[in-house]
């Protein structure tokens, strides 16, 4: 059995973060283990997220459980609430060394675009990317980390090679709805050449898919970590990442009034 950690927060609401992940797993057929950092919980009168960072203790106590008595073939980070956090996951990465790291840095929830806070987007940049075997930053987060204001896939070819230069191995950013146009678009960057993967982002009955994709990005990264922990190599992992995420779009429902879900199920 094929084993996968995710670092990541908590989504109160089921439809991103660890809960996203877990799903994710299941669906790759990999056993999934989580430590969590974050506990977000969503304001039922607006949906803005309440974000509570965990004490360090606490992640501490969980990282210890699975590198010191199990054991992952993969890892995945999601959101990590705090500067202190983010060097927590690093002292671990470093100690226990995981081949596979896949790191979603997870900057601002979708809708909102909310930026967490500089102080963590800098310690991403410094701390996250360099360690990262597979970085899958959306446009937004792209754009904080490199300093590239990205408006084309021209512009999101220059900042993947920014984020390699940084450090990061292989590089995937999310066009996603905030490129705008008719296609959803990613780019790959593995250091010497790029891919793009593309999907039509209209629905059959030409309605913009895009109100149903929370979780899109959690979903996206921890399908290429599943993958990788079972071999696959990372541009299969990506263009299969890609289509799963837009099967799931495709196939999302509305949670309620102010979010849709994509579904793997
Ligand atoms: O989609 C980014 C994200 C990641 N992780 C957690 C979240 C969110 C957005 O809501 O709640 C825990």
């Amino acid at each position: 059995m094929k084993k996968v950690l995710s670092i990541a927060g908590s989504s109160t609401s089921g439809g991103a973060g660890l809960q996203a992940d877990l799903k994710t797993y299941a669906h790759f057929g990999v056993y999934g283990l989580t430590a969590i950092t974050t506990i977000v919980a969503q304001d039922p009168t607006d949906w803005s997220h309440r974000v509570f960072p965990i004490e360090l203790d606490v992640l501490r106590a969980q990282l210890d459980t699975i590198f010191g008595g199990v054991g992952v073939d993969a890892v995945k980070t999601g959101m990590l609430g705090s500067v202190e956090l983010i060097h927590l996951v690093a002292e671990y990465i470093d100690k226990f060394k995981p081949k596979m790291v896949v790191v979603d840095p997870v900057i601002a929830c979708k809708g909102a675009d909310r930026v967490m806070n500089t102080d963590v987007a800098n310690a991403l940049r410094e701390i996250m990317v360099p360690r990262a075997f597979v970085l899958t930053p959306n446009l937004l987060e792209a754009s904080i980390l490199t300093g590239i204001d990205i408006k084309s896939t021209d512009d999101m070819q220059s900042a993947a090679k920014a984020l390699h230069i940084m450090g990061a191995k292989h590089v995937v950013i999310k066009g996603g709805s905030r490129l705008g146009g008719s296609r959803a678009i990613d780019i790959y960057f593995d250091g010497k050449n790029f891919t793009r993967f593309e999907n039509d982002i209209i629905t059959p009955s030409q309605k913009l898919a895009f109100g149903n994709n929370h979780g899109a990005g959690c979903t996206f990264a921890a399908s290429i970590a599943a993958q990788l922990a079972k071999g696959i190599d990372v541009a299969m992992a990506i263009k299969n990442a890609n289509t799963l995420v837009n099967a799931g779009i495709r196939n999302g429902f509305k949670l309620n009034e102010f979010v849709g879900c994509l579904n793997i199920l």
